[in-house]
């Protein structure tokens, strides 16, 4: 097969300026009769993607065209010669009930929905299938009323009603007025319960809301409604961002590839982001509905009004959509703690992702299946480009690029260069450097180096450097926005300063300072680099003290730890007793100092006494036996409760709730940090730790303590754990969410049979190997959260791991491929490992896998 490439771009030769869809849905056979005024711009062929639909007839103003008229593939019809403008009919049949992949027209819980992102269009009708081909769409769906009371699709309802001819059948007709590629387009057909409310916006115009759940469901739409409302007000205040049509609509499904997709006028949400309620929710999924909900409605302008010319510019609308519900997250939450949230998202994906096979630039050039780009590097590190530009830009000159943006480029679909140029014109700026950064795979080193210079006074060198990638072996240096600023034993001794690096190397000179000091570097992240410094451990114990910049606190601490999980890790490896610690201690009263500490918040001292995974860890190293490292990194949570024992212990009474549950950040972060607590007491197999598990886990009113004790509890292992977790399997048999959470503690759990257990459990009746949200939690769970059946020596974990994406590829290459990404870590591990690994890979390969995970699995292998 032959990838796709940026530079083979081309405008489309046929515009559509209106279409018309009419659709008699049928669970195993829908029919969609398209009508579609078409005016062709240049005298070439119009092609129209289709894959697997039954093509009945095309007809170019009303007449019927012969087989010899059109050209028909597995991928495509294609018309030699139009007219200047005509219109085209085409009538196709699709099978939504036997579409296992969940692209395009389908089946979920007896509903009917649909996912077209990023080329699922195609297999509902044969379709312009491009971003860049923007239509007015009006759409009828037609329906068995007693099955499918609701037919909803974008934009606004216009019509409705019983079909007179068909008795039992309805219909609706929807218009969608602002054009949109097909991408956008969604319908959903079924029964459910609805969430109604409303919001008024900053013109006065008042908008029904409306969130579709399974019935009996309702009341779990309440927080996600309340984010909404939150979210389309946030718009209007921080970017001016008004909503447009007459109703907004939300749906949540069970079987769902993305986590939420955001369809003009009718978001359809994995029903995982959308429902919650204190049993059945943790405070994480709550955190991810807010962020999610807010992410979706942002996309409504960046992303909707304003689109994608092409693929090749995803991170347009991903990247800067990411931003908004970041900065969205931390006005809800607090900047200091959604800044660690994000930069430990980002350093564990989207950092692995950069060091290894499968590393891509933040706009690509070339793919096989667009399916496969939806990674950390466009949606995370694509955000992080626009906060640097945000960083380099400042608020004011950031908010009048945006605005001009979405002014100029409205009702279009852009490209980078587009969007770039609107913050140039409107801060007066060149930004031809920046661009680099959309352009350059690889995370950048910053290496940062102090120098005494005459009289006392002292210069800081930053250099950067950035490895070679795939396919780009020269790198150059690309624009990094430096915030640091001098730190002593009580806090700051200089003004935070931003220094831009543009060259390879630069420095600054302060003068001279008679106390001990550190340089706080990269405050807040302001840029996503892997930071190399001259820091001693007395430097980190300072910053981790006193740094008035409370990210960088956080930060000393991470850093300090992943020298502890490290250095340990070689010990382990080699053989080789570590010598005692010093660092170590200090570490631990540091953690202390921060526990004890009023001026921060608990959810900011659960994130200071959790310290890197070890996947995280693991890309500091060259080569490591991944076993070593994870005992490494239970070596220092034992630690850590070794040390603070009787303040963990004391920490854990103390938070205990006096309140109804309520999920805003306070309350959350109280559970956090006592949950914390608690893990770091099971770390160190504390008896104590077990009785409070247990009293916590009977007798807890919400799911984040209920989980988090279950956790400890098969952290401390032993014989309970066995029934403990059948317990909660039978409390929580009816609710699919809470099932989903029980078979990621299975996933990650230590078992007496190894990998056979897992195994077992993919066998099992309680599995489901179609739904992507349980095959998420069982074999991503095992791939990615337990190295130590995972990474076996034997190779039993590679090879059940493999088997199972195999088995899911033959029903759904998205989830398959994205699974397989799993592997991309393997040039980290020892030799042994990936001589295992590479024998998976081929396997993969030789099995003639689906297009989407034979580029995974391609890459990967380096082949
Ligand atoms: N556009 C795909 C899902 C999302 O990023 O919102
Ligand atoms: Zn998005």
């Amino acid at each position: 097969p032959t990838p796709t490439l940026l530079e083979d771009y081309t405008p489309p030769s046929h515009e559509l300026t209106s279409v018309y869809l009419d659709f008699d849905l049928q669970p195993s056979a829908t029919s969609v009769r398209s009508k579609i005024d078409v005016k062709r711009l240049r005298d070439e062929p119009l092609v129209l993607n289709g894959e697997n639909i039954d093509l009945r007839s095309v007809k170019i103003d009303g007449k019927v065209l012969k087989r010899t008229d059109y050209k028909l593939d597995q991928e495509k019809l294609v018309l030699a010669k139009t007219p200047e403008s005509f219109v085209l009919e085409i009538e196709t049949v699709c099978d939504p009930s036997a579409n296992s992949t969940l692209m395009g027209l389908y089946v979920s819980g007896g509903r009917f929905c649909t996912q077209c992102e990023a080329e699922g269009f195609r297999r509902i009708t044969y379709y312009p299938d491009r971003p860049d081909v923007m239509s007015v769409f009006t759409v009828r769906l037609e329906a068995d009323i007693a099955t499918y009371p609701y037919l909803l699709a974008n934009g606004n309802k216009i019509e409705d009603g019983a079909v007179s001819d068909k008795t039992g059948r309805h219909y609706a007709i929807w218009h969608d007025p602002f054009p949109k590629p097909a991408y956008l387009f969604a319908l959903v057909a079924g029964e459910f319960d609805v969430l109604e409310d409303s919001f008024t916006t900053m013109s006065g115009r008042h908008i029904p809301l409306e969130i579709y759940v399974d019935p009996g469901n309702a009341s779990k739409a309440e927080y996600a409604m309340d984010a909404l409302k939150r979210s389309m007000k946030w718009d209007e205040q921080v970017f001016g961002r008004e909503y447009d049509l007459d109703l907004f609509m939300i749906v949540a499904v069970r079987d769902f590839n993305f986590g939420a997709m955001e369809n003009k006028g009718l978001n359809i949400f994995n029903s995982s982001l959308l429902l919650a309620d204190a049993a059945s929710a943790t405070d994480m999924n709550f955190e991810r509905i807010e962020s999610v909900v807010a992410h979706e409605y942002f996309h409504n302008w960046s992303g909707n009004r304003v689109t994608c010319r092409d693929w090749f510019q995803l991170c347009l609308k991903e990247g800067f959509t990411v931003f908004r519900d970041q900065e969205f997250s931390a006005d809800q939450r607090g900047g200091a703690v959604q800044r660690i949230k994000d930069v430990r998202a980002l350093r564990g994906r989207q950092f692995a992702e950069d060091a290894g096979p499968l590393a891509h630039p933040v706009r690509p050039n070339a793919y096989m299946k667009i399916d496969n780009f939806y990674t950390a590097t466009i949606y995370e590190k694509g955000a992080e480009l626009i906060r640097m530009l945000k960083t380099i830009l400042g608020a004011e000159r950031f908010r009048a690029g945006s605005d001009l943006y979405f002014k100029k480029m409205d009702g279009t679909a852009a490209t980078v260069e587009q969007f770039i140029a609107c913050f140039e014109e409107a801060s007066g700026e060149d930004l031809t450097q920046f661009m680099r950064w959309y352009e350059q795979a690889g995370t950048p080193k910053l290496k940062v180096l102090r120098e005494t210079i005459s009289q006392g006074a002292h210069r800081i060198h930053f250099m950067q450097s950035t490895k070679p990638t795939p396919g780009q072996s020269e790198k150059s240096p690309v624009v990094i926005p430096i915030r640091w600023q001098i730190v002593g034993d009580n806090g700051a001794l200089s003004e935070p300063k931003l220094t831009l690096l543009t060259g390879s190397g630069t420095s600054v000179t302060y003068p001279r300072i008679d106390e001990p000091y550190s340089v706080s570097i990269l405050q807040d992240f302001s840029a996503p680099v892997t930071l190399e410094t001259d820091a001693t451990t007395d430097d980190l114990l300072r910053l981790m003290g006193a740094d008035p910049n409370a990210f960088n606190r956080w930060e000393a601490g991470q850093t300090l730890a992943r020298h502890l999980i490290a250095n340990m890790a070689k010990a382990i490896e080699t053989g080789v007793t570590p010598p005692a610690d010093t660092a170590l201690k200090g570490y631990c009263e540091a953690l202390k100092k921060t526990l004890d500490d009023p001026d921060f918040n608990n959810a900011f001292k659960a994130f200071v006494l959790t310290p890197p995974a070890s996947s995280e860890v693991m890309q500091s190293l060259e080569q490591v036996d991944p076993i070593a490292l994870h005992e490494a990194s239970k070596w220092l949570s034992r630690a850590i409760g070794d040390l603070l024992r009787d303040d963990l212990l004391d920490r854990y009474h103390a938070l205990a709730d006096t309140h109804d549950f309520r999920p805003d950040a306070r309350s959350a972060g109280r559970r956090a940090l006592r949950n914390r607590c608690l893990a770091l007491l099971a770390s160190r197999q504390d008896p104590l730790a077990a009785t409070l598990s247990q009293t916590q886990l009977s007798e807890s009113t919400n799911m984040t303590d209920e989980l988090a004790a279950l956790m400890a509890l098969t952290r401390l292992g032993g014989q309970r754990v066995e029934t403990t977790m059948e317990d909660f399997y039978t409390k929580w048999e009816s609710d699919p969410l809470v099932l989903d959470k029980w078979f990621s503690v299975q996933a990650m759990r230590r078992h007496a049979d190894g990998v056979h257990a897992i195994e077992q459990l993919t066998e099992s009746s309680r599995y489901q190997r179609n739904n992507p949200n349980r095959v998420r939690a069982l074999v991503g769970g095992f791939a990615m959260g337990n190295p130590e059946l995972f990474h076996r020596i034997d190779g039993s974990g590679y090879r059940f791991f493999t088997d199972q994406v195999l088995d899911m590829d033959s029903r759904n290459p998205q989830i398959a491929a994205r699974l397989l990404g799993a592997f991309e870590i393997w040039k980290k591990l020892d030799d042994r490992r990936q001589d295992m690994v590479r024998g998976e890979l081929e396997r993969v390969i030789a099995s003639n896998p689906s297009k989407n995970v034979l580029e995974i699995a391609e890459k990967t292998l380096g082949a």
